[in-house]
């Protein structure tokens, strides 16, 4: 199967997507994509407003396209990204939107470094649930799954139904 696993930044995907791939001995290809769009220039640019770079939605569809086109492969794919409307919805087996409280949310960010502005905007659409209406809208809502990600607890807790989902499929 294929996982998408969404949400706001610092809300803990990209680890919850290393720990699948490592409990399931590498069952799976983690696709980090913010990384990506940044190491292969899949962007319009950095935007100095939102202190990120635009990301080129075609672009990076068309570097997935032709990765997927590369390999007859017997491993599923996590994508790993902090939007998640622009994928075709036949990709994805399960969506995963992970959220965070707002106070260890912001506490997480600041670790990061991220500007004030930054943080605030960040806050803001976790408090506005963006990206769980984004994943609604975008897919079968049967398909999505909305996890609380605020301790190790919680995270240990996503891990565990992920791979028992994983086991059932
Ligand atoms: P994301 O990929 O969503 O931006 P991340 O995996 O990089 O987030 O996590 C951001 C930081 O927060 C990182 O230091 C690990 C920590 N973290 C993530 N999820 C957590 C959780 N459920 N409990 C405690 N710490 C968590």
């Amino acid at each position: 199967p294929n996982i998408l696993v969404t949400g706001t930044p610092g809300t803990g995907k990209t680890t919850l997507c290393e720990l699948i791939c490592k409990r399931t001995n590498n069952l799976f290809k983690h696709f980090n994509l913010s990384k990506m769009v940044k190491e292969e220039n899949l962007h319009d640019g950095f935007d100095k407003n939102t202190s990120s770079h635009i990301l080129n939605e075609d672009k990076l569809l068309d570097h997935l396209e032709e990765l997927f086109e590369e390999t007859d492969r017997d491993y599923g794919y996590i994508f790993d990204l902090h939007t998640c409307y622009f994928f075709p919805e036949r990709w994805m087996d399960l969506v995963i939107v992970l959220r965070t409280d707002n106070s260890i949310l912001f506490k997480r960010l600041q670790k990061r470094g991220y500007a004030p502005k930054k943080i605030k905007e960040n806050i803001e659409a976790e408090i506005f649930q963006v990206l769980l209406d984004e994943a609604n809208e975008s897919y079968d809502k049967k398909i999505v799954k909305e996890l609380k990600s605020n301790s190790v607890k919680d995270m240990n807790n996503n891990l565990n139904q992920i791979l028992n989902w994983i086991k059932n499929w």
